[in-house]
């Protein structure tokens, strides 16, 4: 087995605009606050990125609380050591109760810098096989439901191969059915970011008539318990999103029913060996996957890509074209879907590679970091 000595580090804080307004049931989002940590062994990097917000409003996690973490506690407790592995990395974190984004962000570096070490592709290592895939597109709340239809319209024309609409109370069933209208055969789901409660029935009755793929995380995040009283009442199947935190978290809710689909986002479990443990509960079930998305730019979008190639995320990701989400992103290869496919980027960990020209301009803060 080969070791890996972390013999450096670079954390940076980057400020991304997007090239939309993001719309969520729990806020707007207008830009990406992002920490971008570089692990370095002898000449080799690896890359993280976050994906917690600068506000509580997703998740319990925020940017400046995982960089005081990842400053003061995570990087000291893995400079200057060896790894014969992400597992034995892994260890070393579990030490540490919850902030399983902040963990996520060296976790998924070490996988990379690991992978670059022996030379293989993320991919690889993870476990995955295919060399593309399937992509959907998350669409934020809009103004009008015209506007929305439109926007459906434009992204089926680009051949994503599912569609998502976020909702919230008192923009639910209205928008959804001049969607379904219009698209009478489209592969469609909804993300409430827990809007609602298990007393919005009507709401509930109407979205259980439109032919939607699913339904994403209706209930509190914290509530199991609702989710699987909701989904006795429905037969749309319901998928757990922020509700899923580990391997435990998803074999809960999938044997009480909580949730018949799951959302893997790899930062929101730990990382990447949390989220091969989810896939594996998740096929035990005979429970479908797919790779959701936190706004990512190209360090975050590489990773999800490759662990995306696991054979249970047979339904389409989150993982949409980077373009659409940056004028320019921190990477330099393009991450492009096509025909509702996205390629896996090429080479050694997670395919990609800095581009120091943009990350001049976007980076607010940098720190380096050696064992001490
Ligand atoms: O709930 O899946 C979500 C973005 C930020 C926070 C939560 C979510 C999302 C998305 C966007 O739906 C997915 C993407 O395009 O990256
Ligand atoms: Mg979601």
């Amino acid at each position: 087995m080969t070791s890996v000595h972390i013999d450096g580090a670079q954390l940076r804080l980057l400020e991304l605009p997007l090239r939309f307004r993001f719309e969520t049931s729990f806020g707007v989002q207008t830009r990406r606050t992002i920490l971008l940590l570089t692990l370095r062994s002898g000449g080799v990097e690896g890359y993280g990125e976050s994906v917690m917000e600068l506000l509580p409003a997703y998740r319990e996690e925020v940017v400046p609380g995982a960089e005081y973490l990842i400053r003061e506690l995570l990087l000291p407790s893995v400079l200057g050591r060896s790894f014969a592995g992400p597992a034995e990395l892994g260890e070393v974190l579990a030490g540490f109760r919850g902030n399983r984004m902040a963990k996520a962000v060296v976790e998924m570096a070490f996988h990379d810098l690991y992978a670059r070490t022996l030379g293989v592709p993320l991919r690889d290592l993870l476990g995955g096989t295919r060399a593309s895939v399937p992509v959907g597109v998350s669409l934020g709340i809009q103004e009008s439901v015209d506007a929305t239809v439109d926007l459906v319209a434009r992204h089926v024309e680009q051949g994503y191969a599912r569609i998502k609409l976020k909702i919230k109370p008192g923009w639910d069933v209205r928008p959804v059915a001049a969607v379904r209208a219009a698209f009478p055969d489209l592969t469609m789901t909804v993300d409430a970011n827990s809007a609602y409660r298990l007393s919005d029935s009507r709401v509930f009755a109407a979205l259980d008539e439109l032919g939607l793929d699913y339904i994403e995380q209706p209930l509190a995040y914290d509530d199991l318990h609702d989710h699987a009283l909701l989904q006795g009442r429905l037969s749309t199947p319901l998928c757990l999103d922020e509700s899923i935190l580990s391997a435990q978290d998803a074999r809960k809710a999938l044997a009480s029913d909580a949730g018949r689909v799951i959302n893997v986002k790899p930062a929101r479990v730990g990382g990447h060996s949390e989220s091969v443990r989810v896939h594996a509960v998740a096929q035990a079930f005979g429970a479908p996957l797919w790779m959701g998305g936190m706004l990512e730019a190209g360090v975050g979008r590489a990773h999800n890509i490759h662990l995306a190639t696991l054979p249970g995320f047979t339904k389409p990701g989150d993982v949409s074209s980077a373009s659409r989400y940056w004028e320019e992103d921190i990477v330099n290869e393009p991450l492009e879907a096509e025909g509702g496919r996205m390629p896996v980027p090429a080479g050694a960990g997670i395919g990609v590679t800095l581009n120091e020209d943009v990350l001049s301009r976007v980076t607010l803060r940098s720190d380096e970091f050696l064992p001490t």
